[in-house]
């Protein structure tokens, strides 16, 4: 089984992962997605769950129509481990190739859906549209 990764080497690793912050008060990481729709979202999670069954590695994850709150971490070593950040960069690839809305988490106090809630950035999509996501 892979090593909990340390406080320091946690933080290195979040540079590496874009929309993605640590859960305060306790050993998981977690991203907040918007989709253009439900369709979209699903889409998203069907192709994630096809990854994190081949890794036997599975996501804590919530949707509501075109949002999907996804918390990582490894229950067996009890922290994050590098199959955490495995995860988390394949779905952030997924949602890259949908290209899609995308909700960046920032701040726990900027947001009252703290841990999981995320403010909305501008994704241009590889056609050059591009879309606004938001609550
Ligand atoms: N997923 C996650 N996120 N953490 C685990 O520790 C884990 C898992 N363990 N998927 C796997 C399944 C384990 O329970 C099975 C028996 O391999």
């Amino acid at each position: 089984m892979p090593e909990r990764l340390s406080a320091e080497a946690r933080k290195a690793v979040l540079k590496e992962l874009p929309g993605w912050a640590e859960v305060p008060g306790r050993e998981a990481i977690a991203r907040t997605f918007v989709f253009k729709d439900f369709n979209e979202a699903f889409g998203f999670m069907s192709r994630a769950a096809l990854v994190a069954e081949k890794r036997d590695h599975h996501p804590e994850w919530r949707n509501v129509y075109k949002t999907v709150e996804v918390v990582l971490a490894t229950h067996d070593a009890g922290g994050i481990t590098k199959r955490d950040v495995e995860l988390a960069k394949a779905m952030n690839a997924i949602a890259g190739q949908l290209g899609i809305w995308r909700l960046d988490r920032t701040s726990c106090e900027e947001n009252r859906e703290c841990p999981l809630a995320g403010r909305a950035v501008r994704r241009v999509v590889a056609n050059g549209i591009g879309l606004f996501g938001g609550f």
